[in-house]
């Protein structure tokens, strides 16, 4: 089976401005791919219309891939989960008081029937987040293959052999 371009984007949203320090390095990420993507601040409790208008929008958008992060009891990957078919990748933001444990659990613990899928605390995670959703769009965009490869091969490359 060929594969073909299909320009389709990722959804970087996160439920504060203070996550941005972790959730830039997705968008660096994607960058990186040149991989098309946007970025906004949406709380599913501070701002829950904007939550479920981005949502429900999102399959008519050309969203292949939401990527959000929410610290605490992180509830907006699982709500936004709830309102689209469209996969949402979950990064637990490392909270202040424990670390992020509280963000995995409330991330990585939906009950069956709405997956989120959950990647690591903090800044390892979303740049896992976004190397998966490249993955996805890799399925039908030979480009972006290509370029995940590449990334790939350089990470490879740029493991030494003996330690100094
Ligand atoms: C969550 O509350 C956000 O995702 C953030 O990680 C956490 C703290 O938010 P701020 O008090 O820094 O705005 O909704």
């Amino acid at each position: 089976m060929s594969i073909k371009k299909s320009n389709k984007k990722v959804s970087i949203v996160m439920g504060s401005q203070s996550d941005f320090k972790t959730m830039k390095l997705c968008k660096k990420i994607l960058e990186k791919l040149k991989i098309k993507h946007e970025i906004k601040i949406i709380s599913a409790h501070r701002t829950p219309y904007r939550m479920f208008q981005f949502a429900k929008k999102s399959e008519k958008s050309n969203v292949a891939v939401i990527i959000a992060g929410a610290g605490g009891s992180a509830h907006l990957p699982g709500m936004i989960a709830s309102l689209t078919s469209v996969p949402v990748i979950g990064v637990p933001i490392e909270s202040k008081k424990l670390k992020g444990l509280d963000s995995l659990l409330s991330i990585v613990q939906m009950p069956k029937g709405i997956p989120v899928g959950t990647v690591a605390i903090g800044k390892d995670g979303a740049i896992n987040a976004a190397l998966f959703a490249a993955s996805i769009i890799a399925l039908t965009d030979n480009k972006i293959k290509n370029k995940l490869n590449q990334w790939r091969a350089n990470q490879t490359r740029s493991v030494k052999n003996k330690p100094n």
